[in-house]
């Protein structure tokens, strides 16, 4: 891997240099990373574990940006569960992504009106918001599979959303961001697909060792999608699967981040291309006091196999 000098600077303070530390942000904890690049801006949309928690009651999601992915500037937190009237709790894995001038803010979130979980989506004229609850009530709810939304715009236009665990759901959205026609899709799992052949046959200690689980990441690269995601269960490394399409099938690929001593039992994977170079985002329980419910969101530069396939990518301190 190659590694980047990243470290944390509250805007007011005068920016320090120092010699690359993960975590990225060292003054709060921070989850499940979601990069956007905006106007030369790399913008990084996180949960925020709270101290000392014993589960993720996590209330608010958090925006941090760098130019040079050394110094980072704490934006705070424009979006919180209370701006969804209709939501409690969990304030989990969110993305944003622009388009048209608007930037669209997918969250999943605790809904009073199903007691399970939902997918709501805020809008707002930039990067920082202020983001408003776009449609009132959620885009999706009444499951717990319904968490970690990742969205994308394809050349054509047309946007997807897919989220889930441990069944993976895609819907087409409308132009509008904030609504979709049809159904929501349940994407086959099979042993080719994503490593084994579906939620009820995953196997912990035996051959389906990269079984998705759940925060799916997904793109396009030269024409190729990427579907990352969590894998193997508790504990989870990151996984991959290519399709030639939007919507499948599927090719599994392996893992890109295997298990390693990182002290979280959950990982989330966020990939962004900045400045003519890759980045992995993910996170780990490493700044002090953390743990798998205090987790902290780290960064790793790396670079595509020239065939487009991921580079196994470790965890570092540095
Ligand atoms: O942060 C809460 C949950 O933990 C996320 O939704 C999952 O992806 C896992 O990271």
């Amino acid at each position: 891997n190659i590694k980047i000098a990243s470290v944390l600077f509250i805007a007011s303070l005068p920016p320090l240099v120092a010699n690359a530390i993960n975590p990225v942000v060292q003054t709060n904890f921070t989850t499940d990373p979601a990069p956007m690049v905006h106007n030369d801006t790399l913008y990084v949309y996180t949960g925020h574990d709270e101290d000392g928690a014993d589960f993720f009651w996590m209330q608010e999601w958090r925006v941090y940006s760098t130019t040079d992915m050394v110094n980072w500037t704490d934006h705070g937190s424009p979006l919180a569960i209370e701006d969804f009237k209709w939501a409690d709790d969990r304030a989990w894995a969110p993305q944003c992504i622009e388009r048209d001038g608007k930037f669209y803010f997918y969250v999943p979130l605790h809904s009073r009106l199903s007691g399970a979980m939902a997918i709501g989506v805020a809008v707002g004229d930039s990067p920082l918001g202020p983001f408003k609850d776009a449609i009132g009530r959620p885009l999706v709810d009444g499951s717990w599979d319904y968490i970690d939304p990742t969205v994308f715009v394809d050349d054509d236009g047309q946007a997807y959303l897919y989220w889930g665990n441990p069944e993976i759901y895609y819907v087409k959205l409308n132009k509008d961001m904030i609504s979709f026609d049809g159904d929501v899709h349940k994407v086959q799992q099979t042993i080719d697909g994503f490593g084994a052949p579906g939620p009820k046959e995953r196997v912990k200690d035996g051959v389906y060792k990269d079984f998705y689980t759940e925060g799916p990441w997904f793109y396009k690269r030269n024409g190729k999608y990427y579907l990352l995601y969590a894998a193997g269960g508790v504990p989870e490394h990151i996984a991959y699967s290519m399709s030639d399409t939007p919507v499948g099938p599927w090719k599994y690929m392996g893992e890109i981040m295997p298990l390693s001593d990182t002290g979280s039992f959950t990982n989330h994977a966020g990939v962004v291309d900045y400045k003519g170079k890759s980045y992995f985002f993910y996170h780990t329980g490493k700044l002090p006091h953390g743990g798998g419910f205090g987790r902290s969101v780290a960064v790793e530069e790396f670079s595509y196999n020239p065939d487009g396939t991921f580079p196994t990518i470790m965890p570092t301190d540095s």
